[in-house]
């Protein structure tokens, strides 16, 4: 599938902001797979449909959840990570997308896991670090980012459960895999 090809389907699921995001996460995971190696042409699609099912209705992905073989101890945490799961699902079953890494790359964007691939790395971090994005710390992501992959994965990681955590926000353990496994990768 093709860039334009693949925009065209995507951007009537989402509202314009989040198309323009989507847009600056595709040439953000682009520039870093150039940088840090990997294939370019399923990092473009993953970056693309990673929002895919952003905003499906919360009633509509929990049934999702509890129809399909995805993990049911998602529903006992905020529902902002649910379209990272129903997303894979749906980019599969409504638009015939079925590469596994591809897939996989939508499926772990919003928490993170732990042995990530070189593609969910690059969807991960393009997501949190896109010129749109102004994290407290993003700045320091950026810098690192210019020369260190899983150093920068880990910053955003870090900053993300920080961050949930000063508001009081529970944690899902995929997210703290994801910290922790870079943790040990790196040291
Ligand atoms: O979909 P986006 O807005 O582009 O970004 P995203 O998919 O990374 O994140 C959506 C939200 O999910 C973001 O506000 C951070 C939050 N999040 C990430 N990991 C966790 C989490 N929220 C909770 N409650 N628990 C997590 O582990
Ligand atoms: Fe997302
Ligand atoms: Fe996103």
């Amino acid at each position: 599938m093709k860039r334009n090809e693949a925009l065209a389907i995507v951007e009537p699921q989402l509202r314009t902001a989040r198309f323009e995001h989507t847009v600056r996460v595709t040439d953000t995971a682009l520039e870093l797979g150039r940088r840090f190696g990997g294939n370019l042409e399923k990092a473009e699609l993953a970056a693309i449909f990673h929002d895919y099912a952003k905003y499906r209705n919360i009633r509509e992905m929990k049934r999702w959840i509890l129809s399909e073989s995805l993990p049911k101890d998602l529903l006992q945490y905020h529902h902002e990570l649910w379209h990272g799961p129903v997303g894979a699902l749906l980019v599969e079953r409504e638009v015939g997308l079925n590469d596994r890494e591809i897939l996989s790359a939508i499926r772990w964007h919003t928490t993170g896991k732990a042995h990530m691939s070189q593609l969910d790395k690059l969807i991960f971090l393009a997501d949190y670090m896109e010129p749109g994005r102004s994290f407290p710390g993003v700045e320091e992501v950026r810098e690192v980012a210019k020369n260190n992959l899983e150093k920068a994965c880990l910053l955003a990681s870090r900053n993300t459960i920080m961050h949930l955590m000063n508001k009081g926000q529970s944690i899902y353990p995929d997210t703290f895999h994801c910290y922790n496994h870079l943790v040990r990768e790196l040291s």
